[in-house]
């Protein structure tokens, strides 16, 4: 067990509130990460083509007031649950991997409608921790300033404000804040730089887990 953890892979994560550039930013790592001869793959959460991902993808699109928001939590971590074997399996064979959003967007979410920070915390635990978080932070303002908000839930100003309160309540050691009101090329530059070096030093260091 020891030797195939021996160079693996990164578990670099990307997290932000909707419209923080996330998705772009994590295409363009990717990229970049993949023009230096890295190995790296992309994956997301919620991952929509699942069984699991076609009801949260409803839940999602729907407006409708959610009764059952425990449940549509454990949705999500069960959606984290069944694609983290495989991904941990190829990290372990070292494969690094761009991962937008996973546990703490549950968390952050599921808090802003209302549910107890610690219950959340609790129904991630276990699941494999990503050996560094870019958080893309802007205020609410600017991200609302990008243009109109989506269609989805969740994807107001009012709630996205208790969104961004709750990431800055999470933030640990392996976080890293990033400015997302600077140019798109100064943050991909920062997010280039952190990722090589997180490669680097989490070669030798087994997997951690929430
Ligand atoms: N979301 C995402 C949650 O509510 N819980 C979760 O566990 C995850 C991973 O899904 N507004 C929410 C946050 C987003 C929405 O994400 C869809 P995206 O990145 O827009 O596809």
């Amino acid at each position: 067990k020891e030797k195939s953890e021996k160079n693996r892979g990164a578990f670099i994560l990307l997290e932000g509130c909707d419209r923080s550039g996330k998705t772009t930013q994590a295409q363009l790592l990717l990229q970049s990460l993949k023009d230096k001869g890295q190995n790296v793959e992309f994956a997301r959460f919620p991952e929509r083509s699942s069984e699991i991902g076609k009801v949260i993808d409803q839940y999602l699109k729907s407006t409708t007031n959610e009764k059952n928001l425990k449940s549509m939590h454990l949705l999500f971590t069960a959606n984290r649950w069944e694609l983290m074997e495989d991904i941990v399996k190829k990290i372990k064979k070292g494969t690094t991997y761009v991962i937008d959003r996973y546990a703490y967007s549950g968390i952050v979410y599921s808090m802003a409608n209302g549910l107890d920070k610690e219950w959340c915390i609790r129904m991630e635990s276990n699941l494999p921790k990503p050996d560094i978080v870019l958080f893309l932070d802007l205020s609410v303002e600017d991200a609302a300033k990008r243009g109109e908000y989506g269609k989805e839930r969740y994807e107001k100003k009012a709630f996205q404000q208790k969104v961004r309160d709750n990431y800055h309540q999470l933030i640990e050691d392996n976080w890293k804040v990033i400015d997302a009101t600077q140019t798109k090329e100064e943050i991909a530059k920062q997010l280039l730089d952190l990722s090589l070096k997180t490669i680097e030093e989490s070669k030798n260091k087994p997997i951690q887990t929430i």
